[in-house]
């Protein structure tokens, strides 16, 4: 693979046929990478002439987690904006109900696994984001998914945190998603400046079609 960027660039985008499996999609700032090939970033990487670049495991940076699979239409969103973007995630079913240890275990070592904020969005008594927040000192937020009450149930179990444990709740459904994805974007473009600008082409294309949308009259 060459890399006409630096490092930080190198993109593996991989879409999963199973996409529920822990797939891992997108790539920036691979830091355990530069550090095993004795690199920082900034040394050794030059930003005009091409660069090669082994095809590294990327480190998902995020991770998204569902509480059913059934909640894949929703958090795909979530997903599919973090791919746009060139960030690299993972995505997980777990449930704060029905698997209680796979959830408290993946919250427990996703630190130290490199991954810096957790999207989790959950329906119903949608305790996951909490039970996961409970665990881990990563920025958690919280989708609540649309649910038979219209996801009001879900935007109050996942919003009412007990101070002390946050959880950072996004808007009910698809928004929710994929405005989780574009906040954790945000907090890991205070520390990234390739995800930054990456935000900053993402709202300016916004903007534009905004600006340019033709209406029927
Ligand atoms: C929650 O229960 C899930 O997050 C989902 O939104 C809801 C219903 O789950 P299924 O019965 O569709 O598996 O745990």
């Amino acid at each position: 693979m060459l890399c006409f960027e630096s490092v930080s660039r190198c993109c593996r985008v991989e879409r999963s046929e199973t996409p529920l499996n822990y797939s891992i999609r997108g790539a920036t700032n691979n830091q355990g990478f530069l550090a095993s090939l004795g690199m920082t970033a900034g040394l050794g990487v030059s930003r005009k002439r091409p660069t090669i670049c082994p095809m590294p495991e990327s480190t998902p940076l995020v991770a998204i987690i569902m509480g059913s699979k059934s909640d894949w239409e929703t958090m795909r969103h979530a997903v599919e904006t973090l791919d746009e973007l060139g960030v690299a995630n993972e995505a997980r079913v777990l449930s704060a109900h029905r698997t209680p240890d796979a959830t408290t275990e993946f919250a427990r070592t996703a630190a130290d696994r490199g991954v810096r904020v957790i999207i989790a969005g959950a329906g119903g008594a949608a305790h996951l984001a909490g039970v996961i927040a409970a665990h881990t000192w990563l920025p958690v937020l919280g989708v609540p998914i649309q649910s038979k009450l219209q996801g009001l149930d879900s935007l109050l179990s996942t919003a009412q945190m007990p101070g002390g444990i946050p959880v950072g709740t996004l808007a009910i459904g698809e928004a929710g998603a994929k405005n989780a994805a574009l906040l954790a974007a945000a907090i890991l473009a205070t520390s990234d400046k390739t995800i930054r600008h990456q935000l900053e082409v993402f709202r300016k294309k916004q903007s534009e079609a905004v600006l340019t949308a033709k209406l029927p009259k």
